[in-house]
C-alpha cells in the first residue's frame, strides 16, 4: 500500500523536476509501475528495509518494549512482512556495535535512559502512530501497608527522584565494572542528592526490606542506589530482579516491599492496570524516559512511516 502512495507522489512530480535529477530513482519506480509491483526483480534495491532484511532487532520477550515493537508492526501498514527478532539486550547491543563498526544499517528496539546513546551516535525514528507511547516516566510503587510497617523506608522511597543523566552515568560506568560498583561510585560523588532522600529520617536496626526490580541496567542502577540509601539508614536490603509483569504481582501480593522499576504510562501500563488498586504508587522517580526504534545517525531514514514494506 505504502509503495503505491510513494509511486503516486513520484507520478505527481512535474516533468521538469524529474528531468532535474531524480533520474536513477525514477527509472526503477517506472519499472515497478509497469509490472504492477508483483515482480521480485523490480523491488527497489536501495531501501533501508531490504538492507536490514526487514528486521527489527529486539530484546527479551518479557520487556514492555517488545510488546510495543509488536504493536508497531501491527500499527504501521508499511511494516507488512517485517520481522521482529526477539533475543536479549546483550545480543541487541552486540549487533548494534557490530553494525556501527562496519557502518552498516540496523534498526533496534531502543530506550532512554541507556548508555548506548553516550557510546554511539544514534537517533530515534519518528513514531507518528505512537506505537511506543510518548514520553515516559519511571514510577516508584510500594506494597499496601508499607507506610505503617516501615515509615522510614517509605519516606526514602517517596522522596527518591533523579535525572536521566544520573541513571545513564551509572549505566555507562557499568560497562567497565559491576553495576553495583558503578552505583556506589555515583552515590559517593552525589552525596547531596542522596542526602535529599534520607535527611532527617530516623535510622532503623537492621529491618529487612525487599526491592523488586527488572533485570535491565537502568533498574539495576536505581535499585542499587536505593539500596545504599536504605542501608545508610540501617536497613538490610535484598534486590530481586524479575520480569516487569512479576514486579507488579510481587508488590500487589506483598512478596516484595517496593519497586522503582515501572515504566509508565505506556511501557508497563497493561501490567499496572492488571494490579491497579493492589499497590500504592508514590509517583515519578525519573522523567524523560523514552522507547522507540533506534538507528545509527548515519542512516538515511527519519520515520518508521518511511520504511518500505517487505511484500
Ligand atoms: N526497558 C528498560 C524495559 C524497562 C526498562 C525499556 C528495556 C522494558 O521495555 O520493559
Amino acid at each position: 500500500m505504502f509503495k503505491w502512495k510513494k509511486l503516486g507522489l513520484v507520478a505527481g512530480l512535474s516533468l521538469s523536476l524529474i528531468a532535474a535529477g531524480c533520474g536513477a530513482d525514477d527509472t526503477e519506480d517506472a519499472d515497478d509501475t509497469a509490472d504492477n509491483g508483483n515482480d521480485d526483480q523490480a523491488e527497489t534495491t536501495e531501501g533501508v528495509g531490504e538492507e536490514v532484511d526487514y528486521t527489527i532487532t529486539g530484546i527479551e520477550p518479557g520487556a514492555g518494549i517488545t510488546q510495543a515493537t509488536n504493536t508497531a508492526l501491527e500499527d504501521y501498514e508499511n511494516l507488512a512482512g517485517w520481522h521482529h527478532e526477539e533475543s536479549s539486550t546483550a545480543a541487541m547491543l552486540t549487533e548494534l556495535r557490530t553494525a556501527i563498526e562496519n557502518e552498516e544499517p540496523i534498526i533496534v528496539a531502543g530506550w532512554t535512559p541507556h548508555h548506548k546513546f553516550a557510546q554511539f551516535d544514534l537517533k530515534y525514528l519518528d513514531d507518528p502512530m505512537e506505537s511506543y507511547g510518548g514520553e515516559e516516566y519511571i514510577s516508584t510503587i510500594v506494597r499496601d501497608g508499607l507506610q505503617e510497617d516501615m515509615p522510614e523506608a517509605y519516606e526514602v522511597l517517596d522522596r527518591f527522584y533523579w535525572e536521566v543523566e544520573d541513571m545513564e552515568s551509572i549505566m555507562l560506568a557499568g560497562q567497565d565494572m559491576e553495576i553495583e560498583e558503578a552505583a556506589e561510585e555515583w552515590v559517593a560523588e552525589n552525596e547531596d542528592t542522596v542526602a535529599e532522600w534520607t535527611e532527617g529520617i530516623d535510622s532503623v536496626d537492621g529491618t529487612s526490606i525487599e526491592l523488586v526490580i527488572t533485570p535491565w541496567d537502568s533498574e539495576r542502577a536505581s535499585g542499587n542506589v536505593l539500596r545504599m540509601a536504605l542501608e545508610d539508614l540501617g536497613y538490610d536490603v535484598t534486590i530481586t530482579p524479575v520480569d516487569p509483569q512479576i514486579v507488579f504481582q510481587a508488590i500487589a501480593t506483598g512478596d516484595g516491599d517496593a519497586s522503582p522499576a515501572p515504566w509508565m504510562p505506556y511501557t508497563h501500563g497493561d501490567f499496572y492496570a492488571e494490579y491497579e488498586g493492589e499497590f500504592e504508587d508514590l509517583g515519578e522517580n525519573l522523567v524523560g524516559a523514552k522507547l522507540g526504534m533506534v538507528v545509527p545517525a548515519y542512516m538515511d531514514i527519519d520515520s518508521i512511516e518511511d520504511l518500505e514494506p517487505a511484500d
